[in-house]
């Protein structure tokens, strides 16, 4: 099994004219693609187990998975083929349009649409809902809402980015063509949630409800999603936060109190805690998840409503979380259960470890006060 560097053996000698002296232990571990097991493999075992099973959501996934590697594609060449940069336009958000938000939204709406599975699009980058005509009486069955390229301003300058997508079912029972009013369902009615990290490796997250959260490492040499985070839990405490303390006057006492409370020593050494805060909400989510964390964007003087999205940031990480053993609230509600009115509707967000977002809670609940120090 091959276990060089890479490096020509010349690279190898080192000046005392030993091998490799000095590289012990560095050696690039080999892989062998018998270890691993394909998105597509996994897709189609745990269909296997669902009874009744059409494939059309396997079909679904694998039409989403295969747009977020040609997003992959372009965003690895981002410098090479003039995507950096805005497109000159205002999105619905009034935020300025990145070149690669409009590619990416543009790539996953060709492939949900050439799949056929989805009969209805929520984009970050439309004002409108998408119906996606197909034949008549070969409508889709699903609903798919997307954050095509959240945090895409950081591409410019290399920071990671990602996708949030969210599936719901048409309602039973839905008369003529799907319309917005189909997709506003609460986030308890989720089928399924995940996000795809653009970041130092690329990787797909997904859950369906079943108390999994499985992650999928793309091999670019294969172009194949590799199964490489099985049934990820979150840690229930953890010591980072992750907020823009630049807002720090527009936010409530309770808030204040609480931060303040993870930056003061204690007597345990258990604070403070490390604050980390990249800016892209699906890289701060995903790291978050892994090692315990809790990631906070309150209302602010700016956002009375918070910044984030209901329906296609807070809701399919919030269904993402408490899958994996966290909590997701505004503050004060479960964002699950939240009711939605409109599909760019915003809320605050409180998501990550579950004893942190408690913690938090009663703070921002008024039940908490810090201690004098
Ligand atoms: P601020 C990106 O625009 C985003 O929606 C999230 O990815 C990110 O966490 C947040 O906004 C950053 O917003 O106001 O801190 O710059």
């Amino acid at each position: 099994m091959a276990t060089s560097t890479g490096a020509s053996s010349d690279d190898e000698m080192s000046t005392d004219g030993q091998p490799s002296a000095g590289t012990e232990g560095a050696e690039r571990p080999a892989m062998d693609l018998g270890d691993f097991k394909t998105l597509e493999q996994f897709i189609i075992e745990r269909q296997k187990g669902v009874p009744h099973s059409t494939g059309a959501f396997s079909r679904l996934l694998r039409d989403i998975s295969v747009a977020a590697k040609i997003v992959n594609r372009d965003m690895r060449t981002a410098g090479l083929i003039d995507v950096h940069g805005s497109t000159g336009e205002v999105n619905v958000q009034g935020e300025v349009r990145q070149k690669m938000d409009a590619l990416a939204h543009r790539e996953f709406v060709l492939a949900l649409r050439r799949g056929g599975e989805c009969c209805l699009i929520g984009s970050e980058e439309h004002a409108e809902a998408i119906p996606l005509a197909t034949t008549e009486g070969e409508e889709g069955d699903y609903i798919v809402l997307l954050d095509p390229l959240d945090g895409s301003s950081n591409i410019d300058v290399n920071v990671s980015v990602g996708t949030i997508f969210s599936v719901y079912r048409l309602p039973e029972r839905w008369e003529g063509k799907p319309t917005v009013k189909a997709a506003l369902q609460p986030g308890t009615r989720q089928v399924a949630a995940g996000y795809v990290v653009y970041g130092s490796s690329t990787m797909l997250v997904y859950t369906t409800g079943t108390g999994e959260v499985n992650g999928f490492t793309l091999d670019p040499s294969i172009g194949e999603f590799l199964l490489s985070h099985p049934d990820i839990s979150t840690p229930d405490e953890g010591k980072i936060y992750s907020i823009n303390q630049a807002y720090y006057e527009s936010w409530g006492d309770g808030l204040k109190d609480y931060v303040r409370w993870m930056q003061q020593p204690d007597e345990e050494g258990k604070h403070p805690f490390k604050t980390r805060y990249i800016g892209s909400f699906v890289s701060d989510f995903h790291r978050n998840l892994l090692k315990g964390g809790i990631y906070i964007y309150p209302a602010t003087r700016n956002s009375p409503s918070g910044k984030l999205r209901l329906m296609y940031e807070a809701n399919p990480m919030a269904m993402l979380v408490e899958q994996a053993g966290g909590a997701a609230t505004d503050g004060h509600t479960r964002i699950l259960e939240k009711s939605p009115e409109k599909l760019h509707q915003r809320t605050p967000l409180f998501i990550g470890s579950k004893e942190m977002v408690e913690t938090a809670g009663t703070f921002v609940q008024g039940e908490r006060e810090l201690e004098a120090a």
